[in-house]
């Protein structure tokens, strides 16, 4: 018999646990560890805002726009003051090695954005997988103090709808919008056993993308901590995990359970077509070239 996690059978089709619970009944509105799955009419905004508005809250989101990347940042924070945290605290971190190319940006009230000059690599590999040590580093050295939770996002991305504090908790994951509806054995996790990611046929949760997580500080410097020290040992033996970063953060999401997990509806790829249990696609992957935009100078 196919091995699969048992609670993917009704991801589709969810019976409605009761009437004061969700309104949702198409999709899986909870983990097996109780983790709610936030999905367009699972949460209520008006009291969350409230909630977090006590709390005076402060969010910082971190892209890198490295090498011609920068080119993606002006429509990014666009599009992210339209419908970004709308109401609170907000800070963007920009991570660059061209700081000059960063546009000035008109931002709204209580929100600031800070440009963190920090080196470049040959590899795109590399690029993508070093976030999490400049990552880890500024939680160290100044997250900490600044910002209670971390939003940690691709920056070939626009946001296209609300995205609030609904997805604000200790540990977040997204759910790959690749990989939604997938059996667990289809999942691309590396299963190469002598890799710090690998992880056997036979467990897994979801798969999760390398391109939005977060969390509050101390779980973020824990995530990227051990992530950045995965790839550095693996690196040591000439391994590299087959989706780099993402395959190590599936890794840690594995063995330190998300308190929360966003549905695609967070991190959508136009390209995957609209299905019908797709009610909002919140922040869209940007078309680019490849090869045009991630190997070039
Ligand atoms: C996927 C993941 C990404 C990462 C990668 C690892 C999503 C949406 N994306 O993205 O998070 O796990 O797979 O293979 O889940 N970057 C630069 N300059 C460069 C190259 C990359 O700044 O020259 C940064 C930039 O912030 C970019 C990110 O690294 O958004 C990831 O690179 P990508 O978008 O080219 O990788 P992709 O689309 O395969």
């Amino acid at each position: 018999m196919a091995s699969h996690a048992p609670w993917t059978e009704c991801g589709m089709d969810c019976e409605v646990q009761s009437k004061h619970t969700f309104r949702k009944t198409d999709v899986l509105t909870m983990s097996p560890w109780l983790a709610p799955i936030i999905w367009n009419g699972s949460y209520d905004s008006a009291i969350l805002n409230a909630q977090f508005n006590q709390r005076d809250v402060h969010v910082g989101i971190t892209i890198f726009a490295i090498k011609k990347y920068t080119f993606f940042v002006k429509n990014f924070i666009e599009t992210a003051e339209n419908v970004f945290m709308i109401g609170h605290k907000v800070t963007y971190y920009v991570f660059t090695d061209r700081a000059s190319d960063i546009p000035v940006m008109n931002l709204n009230e209580g929100r600031s954005m800070s440009i963190l000059e920090v080196p470049s690599y040959p590899r795109w590999q590399d690029v993508s997988m070093r976030r999490m040590e400049m990552i880890r580093d500024f939680s160290h050295e100044r997250f900490f103090r600044e910002v209670d939770f971390l939003v940690c996002v691709d920056v070939d991305m626009r946001f296209n709808d609300e995205v609030g504090v609904e997805i604000l908790s200790n540990l977040f994951g997204t759910l790959h919008p690749g990989m939604f509806g997938v059996q667990r054995e289809g999942y691309t996790y590396e299963r190469n056993p002598e890799s710090e990611a690998y992880i056997p046929a036979n467990e897994g949760d979801f798969y999760y993308a390398g391109g939005f997580f977060g969390g509050s500080i101390e779980e973020v410097y824990n995530l990227t901590n051990f992530c950045h020290n995965a790839m550095m040992k693996d690196k040591a033996k000439n391994i590299e995990a087959l989706w780099h970063d993402e395959s190590y953060l599936n890794k840690y999401l594995l063995l330190h359970k998300p308190t929360k997990i966003l549905s695609p509806e967070y991190l959508w790829d136009d390209d995957f077509g609209i299905p019908d249990f797709l009610k909002r696609r919140r922040f869209l992957a940007v078309r680019k070239n490849h090869n045009e935009m991630r190997n070039r100078r």
